[in-house]
Formats: C-alpha cells, sequence, structure tokens
C-alpha cells in the first residue's frame, strides 16, 4: 500500500491508523500547491487533486478520509476498530 499524503493536511489521520496498524506501507508526499507528487501530475493519480489517497497493492486508490479510515482497520478485524457490522462500531463512528 501506499499513503499520498500532505503534511499538515487530512491525510494526517490515515497516516496515523497506518502507523498504528503496524502494516506495512510506503508514503508519497504530495506538493499541494503544483499538484504534484514525485515530479508526476497528482491529477493523475486522483483527478479531485486531494489527499488521503491510499493505493492499494491491486492499483486500486480509494480516496476520501472517511472511507480510507474504515479501510485500514478492516484489514485486521477488531484490531485499531471494533469490527464492522457490530454495534461497537458504530458507536464508535456515531
Ligand atoms: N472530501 C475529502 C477532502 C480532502 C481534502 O480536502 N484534502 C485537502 C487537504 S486537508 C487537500 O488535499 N486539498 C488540496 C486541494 O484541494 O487541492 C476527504 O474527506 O478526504
Amino acid at each position: 500500500m501506499k499513503l499520498y499524503y500532505a503534511p499538515g493536511a487530512c491525510s494526517l489521520a490515515a497516516h496515523i491508523a497506518l502507523q498504528e496498524s503496524g502494516l506495512r506501507y510506503q508514503r508519497a508526499r504530495v506538493d499541494l500547491r503544483d499538484h504534484e507528487v514525485d515530479g508526476v501530475d497528482f491529477y493523475a493519480i486522483n483527478p479531485k487533486g486531494y489527499v488521503p489517497v491510499l493505493e492499494l497493492d491491486d492499483g486500486e486508490r480509494p480516496t476520501e478520509a472517511a472511507v480510507v479510515l474504515q479501510y485500514i482497520p478492516d484489514l485486521n478485524p477488531g484490531t485499531l476498530a471494533p469490527a464492522f457490522g457490530t454495534i461497537e462500531r458504530y458507536r464508535l463512528t456515531g
């Protein structure tokens, strides 16, 4: 997995979740002023032009913090967050 992030941006929450998960991941720092990442047009990565983007190993790229922040815990259900479908999960997010 690779997290596209920017310092001081809302990608920080995904960054923390990944770090806390103990999962292996890469990071790509996005320049939000020029919308570039590693010399590449960031709009080619995310047409919406914003972070966070979580690039999965199969190339899929979920965006939106609310989605990414559920995807990461669901890789190891019941660890970072209560398992999906349990009332504890809805207490956490609601
Ligand atoms: N709806 C998105 C909003 C993400 C967002 O606004 N990200 C900001 C940083 S906090 C961004 O990348 N802005 C750059 C831009 O819009 O060009 C989400 O919740 O993930």
